[in-house]
């Protein structure tokens, strides 16, 4: 990030999750409602676990908002987790506590804890396994829900949506993006294909009985953006690559595509590129948009489009084999609960990511201290692109 800088911290059970950001223009009017509204719809979506029916995840600002506006200090953001109580004694800062500590010496084939376990020097996977959970994501969307609204003031929208799990894909044709959200509010999937969504629920079903998981495919689109956003001069001012790094760094994520992704592979030239046109209203514009919005690193005007590829859940009823740390003997983990598929969740994560990535681009490009600095700066260089 080159304008906003932001850190998130805690533990999944330890008392609060918490996020500081710093960046954002004062002067600019939050939607306190809107970010609580992102915030529940991560807990939901079908083949959820137990865990999220403990939490309400609702945020607390702590700084840098007054009377609905930023004010051009750092934001903090908490969200206490109510499990915690049922964790005071095991996630204690308290060295008295330590008898109480519930250690895991079992690491989970697909999850952080044999990597950084060995890596920090922890025999007590736990020390790992508390902070490379996804429950670290909630800030993420608190902060990027809150950053979009900067976008949302100059009308770039944000869109996300499944398009597979577990292997079985939408045949359904991608709706119009302005129809998605009234499509999706009804879906436990957050799909427009009612079809692959009855399979999906099916399938889910079926993996919960098996006591396994199952990954997919989800897929990000930003409307509205100028042409212009992010550099080809440096390899890390390229703002699609920028995207690529912001969706890995979601966990599980194993993959990430922009546009036609991979099928670039595959096809010839002719079936890749996007044919330029121009229109003395529209300006010049491209007549498809296979390169998902960006070429060269640079935003094109066209709608972005990002595509992750989610590992399936790795925490599993019906255990792959592993090998206790401290016995260094054979063992398959026992587990308490387990989400089975979280793809609607990763999507909406995504979505605010993605938002949260493409507003320090546009405030890289626009930025001032003021919402009124920025605006003068955006309206002025959109002037300068019609007359080019
Ligand atoms: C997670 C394990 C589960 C998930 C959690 C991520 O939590 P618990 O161990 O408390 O049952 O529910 O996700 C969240 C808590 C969340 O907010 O998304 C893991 O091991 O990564």
């Amino acid at each position: 990030m080159t304008r906003l800088r932001y850190l998130t911290s805690g533990e999944s059970h330890g008392p609060v999750i918490s996020v500081i950001l710093e960046g954002l223009p004062s002067g600019l009017s939050i939607d306190i409602d809107e970010i609580n509204a992102q915030l529940i719809a991560r807990q939901g979506g079908y083949g959820r676990g137990g865990r999220m029916k403990i939490e309400t995840d609702l945020i607390t600002i702590n700084s840098g908002i007054r009377f609905g506006k930023t004010l051009g200090s750092p934001v903090c953001l908490e969200i206490r987790n109510k499990d915690w109580k049922n964790w005071d004694k095991i996630m204690s800062a308290s060295a008295e506590d330590e008898t109480d500590k519930k250690a895991v010496y079992g690491p989970r084939p697909g999850h952080t804890d044999l990597a950084g376990g060995i890596k920090y020097q922890h025999k007590d996977l736990r020390n790992i396994l508390e902070r490379s959970s996804a429950r670290e994501t909630t800030m993420r969307v608190a902060v990027g829900s809150l950053v979009r609204q900067v976008l949302e003031a100059f009308d770039i929208q944000f869109y996300s949506y499944v398009t597979k799990i577990g292997g079985v894909g939408i045949t359904q044709e991608i709706p119009a993006y302005e129809q998605i959200p009234g499509l999706i509010a009804e879906s436990e999937c957050r799909t427009f294909d009612r079809d692959a969504e009855v399979t999906w629920k099916k399938n889910i079903d079926q993996a919960k009985k098996d006591g396994d998981s199952l990954g997919g495919l989800f897929e990000v689109v930003c409307t509205g953006l100028p042409i212009g956003l992010g550099s080809h001069v440096q390899w890390d001012r390229k703002l699609d690559a920028r995207l690529a790094m912001a969706v890995m760094s979601i966990q599980a994520v194993k993959g990430v595509e922009i546009g036609i992704g991979k099928s670039v592979a595959d096809l010839p030239g002719s079936q890749v590129h996007d044919e330029i046109f121009y229109d003395a209203d529209k300006g010049f514009y491209h007549g498809t948009n296979r390169a998902g919005g960006f070429t060269g690193g640079i935003t094109n005007g066209m709608p972005v489009v990002v595509r992750g590829a989610l590992k399936p859940i790795a925490t599993l009823y019906n255990p792959l084999r592993s090998v206790n740390v401290q016995t260094k003997e054979e063992f398959k983990a026992s587990i308490e609960r387990s989400d089975i598929c979280v793809l609607p969740a990763a999507a909406l994560i995504a979505e605010n990511i993605v938002a949260l990535e493409l507003a320090d681009a546009f405030l890289e490009k626009f930025g001032g201290d003021s919402m009124e600095e920025v605006s003068r700066n955006y309206h002025g260089y959109l002037e300068q692109v019609k007359n080019y």
